[in-house]
């Protein structure tokens, strides 16, 4: 391998050392992890729909003022993923969980994935697209109809106009979410950072904070991100290539 092959190796000989050496651990996945299951990334050129941009359309007020057209978008996201299944890179993190004494796995992703691998500890920052929310009673339904029959679809209980239970832009991280977060980080020994641009708060923070309270952090990315000059090691390839290499799979004794 040329120069890059051997600092590639180096960084990877690193983190697979501070993982060993970790009992407790946080990571913080984005869209990036799911890109190897098909499920297009948020601001990559899939992130598009008939022309909109992810950000215009994932916002209340885009909701308030056209509900058939968010849900349009959100009933065409949950058919363009419905087959989508875990890639190696959920399953080497639920393997990760295994083994270790601490493990939480903060999501900004709400594709259900690691969920689907066996991840138990996830605490999804922006909801869950197979989850819908009446706006009038609140009653959080798991629906994975696809198509949805109706749009915007019902509420079971008391009739309301249903929204997809996610976080939009401008609307509140749920708190005790944060406050799992902020309590996981301060607990751990090293935070891995996976598959995302750094670019949406408060999830983009999280390193900084990691970083402030004196932890190891490794992020993995196709590229450098705005806040790779904070970690201490960046793995550039393929989440699902680069996670079955951080740790050494515990043997099942049949
Ligand atoms: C909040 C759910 C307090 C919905 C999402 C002005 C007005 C109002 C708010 C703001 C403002 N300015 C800033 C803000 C705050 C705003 C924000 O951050 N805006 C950004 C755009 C500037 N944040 C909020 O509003 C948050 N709430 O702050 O509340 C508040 C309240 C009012 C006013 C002010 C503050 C709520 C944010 C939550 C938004 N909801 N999703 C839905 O999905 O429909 S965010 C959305 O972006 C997705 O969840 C996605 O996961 C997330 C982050 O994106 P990434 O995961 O990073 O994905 P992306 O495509 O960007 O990048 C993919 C990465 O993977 C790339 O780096 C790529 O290189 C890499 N990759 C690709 N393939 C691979 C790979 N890596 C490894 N292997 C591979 N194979
Ligand atoms: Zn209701």
């Amino acid at each position: 391998m040329g120069d890059t092959g051997d600092t590639e190796e180096k960084e990877l000989s690193e983190a697979r050392e501070i993982l060993e050496r970790s009992s407790s651990v946080i990571v913080l996945s984005g869209a990036g992890i799911s890109a190897e299951s098909g499920v297009p990334t948020f601001r990559g050129t899939d992130g598009l729909w008939r022309n909109f941009r992810s950000e215009n359309l994932a916002t209340p007020e885009a909701f308030w003022d056209n509900p058939g057209l968010v849900w349009e978008w959100y009933d065409w996201r949950r058919r363009a993923i419905k087959d989508a299944r875990p890639n190696p890179g959920h399953f080497a993190l639920a393997e990760l969980e295994n083994q270790k004494r601490k493990f939480t796995l903060v999501t900004q992703n709400i594709d259900g994935l690691h969920q689907m691998a066996g991840s138990r500890s996830v605490l999804e920052m922006h909801g869950n697209l197979w989850e819908i929310k009446c706006t009038k009673c609140g009653l959080v339904t798991k629906d994975y109809r696809v198509p949805l029959e109706e749009l915007p679809p019902l509420c079971p209980s008391c009739g309301g106009m249903g929204r997809p239970n996610v976080v939009w832009f401008g609307e509140l991280i749920p708190m005790d979410v944060i406050d799992k977060t902020l309590k996981a980080i301060e607990e751990s020994d090293v935070m891995l950072i996976i598959g995302t641009s750094g670019v949406v708060e408060p999830a983009a923070s999280m390193g900084l904070v990691a970083k402030q309270a004196g932890k190891t952090v490794i992020e993995i990315n196709l590229e450098h991100t705005p806040n790779s000059s904070l970690f201490d090691i960046t793995i550039l390839g393929k989440s699902g290539e680069i996670l079955p290499l951080l740790y050494t799979p515990s043997v099942a004794y049949s």
